[in-house]
């Protein structure tokens, strides 16, 4: 397929519904495909799969379960290394990985990647191998010998860089909140707002931003626009509101705990996209 336009433009005109494949990863950047898979099926909830069982097996297959359960309602799942730690990369956390891509979702891993270069890259290697689509990474370390291996892995492989940019706890003002000074312009800045500059220049898939915070939502989504798309954790349990995250600026929201520890995860989940629908599609 030829591909004409910018990548709002070829969005606007619904192309890359028709992209959404597997097998055509060559044509998909990590943010095309969420994107379709978004679209397609009118949600923009991440689930965050953080259940954490003592028993291991039971981790595994309740973990399944939700996911099979909640999977319509949903356009991407997130894993952690509480669910990493336990089950093992290659012995649990992959089998996950596999079924939701059998259930056409992709799967993000919240590595938060936060060390030198080579390790870095050490680290997402072992990620992408596991079949991963995308993987978190920590902007503080920067990018020579920090992240640009990681960028440039994600990039040889079509997989997606997803960078924290202001985390939903209260103690993320005390770095992603400080000021400093622009290395660029000599001129005091918010860290966030260097790392959402940055983020355009390392041409990142996604930033993270707590919904905690609408306000920086509002003024990440300023500076990025829809060239990066934002994220947001920290509804529901942690108190962000859905409704004012999007409203902000929020493309996708990440949500663990309201949806797995319900009731009825299926339900829950399906009450959420009801609500985003109404803000997003059908608006
Ligand atoms: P829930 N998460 C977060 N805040 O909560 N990756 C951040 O700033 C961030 C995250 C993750 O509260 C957290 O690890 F960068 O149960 C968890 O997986 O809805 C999920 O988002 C929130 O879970």
């Amino acid at each position: 397929m030829k591909l004409v336009g910018t990548e709002s433009q070829r969005i606007e005109a619904g192309e890359f519904v028709e992209l959404v494949c597997y097998g055509e990863r060559t044509v998909c950047t990590f943010k095309e495909t969420i994107e379709a898979h978004s679209r397609e099926k009118e949600t923009n909830i991440v689930l965050a799969l953080d259940l954490f069982l003592p028993d291991r097996e039971a981790q595994l297959e309740k973990s399944m379960a939700i996911l099979e359960s909640v999977h319509d309602n949903i356009c991407a799942v997130k894993l952690n290394r509480q669910i990493v730690l336990p089950l093992g990369l290659y012995s649990g956390a992959d089998k996950i990985v596999a079924r939701a891509h059998g259930l056409n979702v992709p799967a993000i891993m919240d590595a938060k990647i936060n060390d030198v270069g080579h390790t870095n890259a050490a680290i997402a290697t072992c990620y992408f191998d596991a079949g991963f689509d995308a993987v978190i990474v920590s902007p503080f370390v920067g990018w020579e010998d920090g992240l640009q291996p990681v960028f440039e892995l994600a990039r040889a492989k079509s997989k997606g860089v997803l960078v924290l940019c202001y985390m939903s706890h209260k103690g993320a003002a005390e770095g992603y909140g400080q000021m400093v000074l622009d290395s660029k312009t000599g001129k005091p800045k918010a860290q966030y707002e260097v790392f959402a500059d940055r983020a355009l220049t390392w041409r990142a898939d996604g930033l993270i931003v707590g919904a905690t915070y609408p306000e920086k939502i509002s003024r990440i989504h300023e500076i990025v626009k829809d060239e990066i798309s934002i994220y947001s954790p920290g509804v529901g349990v942690q108190g962000g509101d859905i409704e004012v995250a999007i409203k902000a600026g929020a493309r996708y929201l990440i949500i663990g705990r309201s949806i797995y520890s319900a009731g009825d995860p299926r339900e829950a989940s399906r009450m959420f996209r009801e609500r985003v629908r109404k803000l997003i599609f059908k608006g």
